[in-house]
């Protein structure tokens, strides 16, 4: 597909990448550290005070912060002081209560304010915070939360019961569990709080304790092929990398109004759905309702958005409906547009221009990442289906592993390898909480390893070509399959599941499972449907796989590893590779 070409000249704001070499040779992360105020008195860096103290405090405190949008036609706009305000109660709640900084605050709720006030209010107290997916179902919520040793969790009354109470004794060091939606009617479930009359009774000044700016400040889960979850650990200089790329990557400018489509639950939604466009004192609008194309255009409209972010499976789902629909409404101040998570189809990108004028820039970054590390820059030509190249501050490389379980660059243009990073980067997971050894395994030498392939043309623009493991990707949100199965295997009639991503046009991938089952079990369409909503009950919506075939055996090697590459060959009709490590049946 032909190259995009850029006229920066002519861009009717002037990118603050003007050029990619010369910004990348006069880069440094600690000058992109003195964008950032750190605490007063030289108190270190903290999150919350970068992200809402110091506008709070300067010229910027009646700017909107927040722009919310609920679902059915609600909506409530916070200002920066207004912010200020409601993140010091929820921080004095929080010192009532007796929580101490270190201590891990977990937040169950969907995109309503009190998970943004609650988030920010917890890194004010030098909590660790986790957002968890709402549409997660019970497994994966417990999972996490006692990974995580969560000592608070802030959630609504519907999502504790019908989510939280089932697996409440499994969670000994959960101590407080906030409700963020009790009027003080009803009676409250047992060993929960009202957080209303709670924040009413507290005061709205808070002063935020010296912050190390290397302490843990946010817990992002993702999945592992095998064994349980990973909790991949950012401090608060994290911040840095956040600001440094709202500049460089999505291009924020003081008068922005930005929205990413991505809920906290996801790292993206955490990175730029909160800190970032914060980071940058600007407006940032929050919606609560799930994707609907003609809401989506309406809200870029009506809101004036300049600024957007979002995913793959957003953009193919509204080219489903034609750039006709999109041409219908207006879009008077968008000037950029950007999209994360999976590959961005090359049609994808040039069907940004057809509906909205403007093309969509891909960018590549992971949870371990915590930031955006490719990108494409409004000011760079766009090769369609690349990534971009690096971020200035991060140098990139495809590697090769080497015998001796060491990796080693390829020089050469064009040659397929592992995409690699070279550590140092503030947003860089400091580690897998509880265990050092999965994180050390990421890395060789100072390089970290990403786990996807990739390759780096001539010109130094990175294409995506897959991932190194079995890791699923469907909508936009990542899937462990050993999770999928482990849930499956709880039913009485499974003996193995094996579980793979079947490619499908517009979601990316969906999770489907391949089942055997115990003697005295027969395949049906009745055990299906059970087995379907057995899944989906323990692991909720975004994760349940959507289709499941029985088999009567399925391919493990020799060691007793079920070989999913193989189901997913045979599934695809692909050639089988090589199967030498397979068990003979
Ligand atoms: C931010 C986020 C990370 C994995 C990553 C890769 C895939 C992300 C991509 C992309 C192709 C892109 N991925 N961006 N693949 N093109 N632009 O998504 O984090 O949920 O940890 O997923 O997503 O495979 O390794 P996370």
């Amino acid at each position: 597909m032909d190259i995009i070409r850029k006229q920066p000249a002519a861009l009717p704001v002037r990118p603050n990448l003007l050029d990619y070499e010369t910004e990348r040779a006069g880069f440094s992360w600690t000058a992109a550290r003195r964008s950032l105020d750190g605490l007063p008195g030289a108190h270190g860096l903290n999150i919350a005070h970068e992200t809402v103290d110091r506008h709070a405090a300067g010229p910027r405190s009646t700017r909107i912060a927040l722009r919310w949008r609920g679902r059915d036609d609600a909506a409530q706009d916070i200002s920066y002081a207004q912010l200020r305000d409601l993140t010091a109660r929820f921080a004095n709640v929080l010192a009532t209560l007796g929580v101490a900084a270190g201590d891990r605050v977990f937040l169950l709720c969907g995109r309503i304010p009190a998970l943004y006030i609650a988030l920010l209010g917890a890194l004010k107290h030098r909590c660790v915070v986790t957002p968890l997916f709402s549409a997660f179902g019970p497994e994966p919520i417990a999972t996490r939360m006692e990974i995580g040793a969560a000592r608070v969790l802030v959630t609504t009354t519907s999502l504790y019961r019908r989510k939280v109470e089932s697996i409440r004794a499994r969670l000994p060091a959960l101590e407080h569990v906030l409700l963020v939606d009790d009027e003080g009617g009803a009676a409250l479930p047992p060993g929960t709080l009202a957080l209303q009359a709670l924040l009413d009774a507290a005061s709205p000044a808070y002063v935020i304790g010296p912050t190390d700016p290397e302490s843990p400040a946010l817990l992002h889960f993702t999945s592992g092929t095998t064994g349980k979850p990973k909790g991949a650990l950012h401090v608060h200089q994290a911040i840095v990398a956040h600001y440094a790329t709202g500049r460089l990557a999505l291009d924020f400018h003081p008068d922005d109004v930005f929205w990413c489509t991505a809920d906290p639950g996801w790292i993206t939604g955490t990175s730029y759905g909160v800190i970032a466009p914060l980071a940058h004192g600007i407006t940032q609008v929050v919606d609560e309702a799930d994707f609907d194309a003609e809401r989506w255009y309406a809200i870029l409209g009506r809101e004036r958005v300049t600024v957007w972010y979002t995913a793959p499976t957003a953009v193919r789902m509204m080219m489903k409906s034609g750039a006709d629909a999109a041409r219908r409404h207006e879009f008077p101040k968008l000037r950029f547009i950007a999209s994360v998570g999976e590959p961005l189809n090359p049609q994808a990108v040039v069907w940004g221009v057809e509906a909205f004028g403007l093309p969509i820039h891909d960018n590549w970054w992971q949870t371990e990442t915590g930031g955006i590390m490719i990108a494409n820059f409004p000011a760079l030509d766009i090769r369609p289906g690349s990534m971009g190249k690096p971020l200035p501050g991060v140098e990139a490389a495809i590697v090769r592993r080497t015998p001796d379980g060491g990796a080693e660059p390829v020089d050469a243009p064009d040659v397929e390898g592992e995409l690699a990073l070279r550590a140092g980067w503030p947003s860089m997971f400091r580690t897998y909480l509880n265990e050092e050894a999965r994180y050390r395994k990421c890395f060789s030498d100072d390089w970290y390893l990403t786990g996807d392939l990739a390759r780096r043309d001539a010109d130094g623009y990175y294409w995506f070509l897959g991932r190194a493991d079995d890791m699923i990707k469907s909508a936009g949100h990542l899937i462990g399959p050993f999770e999928v199965e482990s849930a499956l295997m709880e039913h009485p009639a499974v003996h193995e599941a094996g579980v793979i991503g079947k490619p499908e046009p517009v979601i990316g991938e969906v999770v489907k499972a391949f089942v055997a089952l115990k003697a005295g079990f027969e395949p049906g369409e009745a055990l299906r449907r059970e087995l379907l909503g057995f899944a989906r009950k323990r692991l909720g919506a975004a994760v349940a796989p959507k289709e499941i075939d029985f088999v009567a055996t399925l391919p493990k090697t020799r060691s007793g590893k079920i070989m999913r590459r193989l189901l997913k060959a045979r599934e695809l009709g692909l050639p089988e590779g090589d199967t030498s490590t397979l068990e003979s049946t």
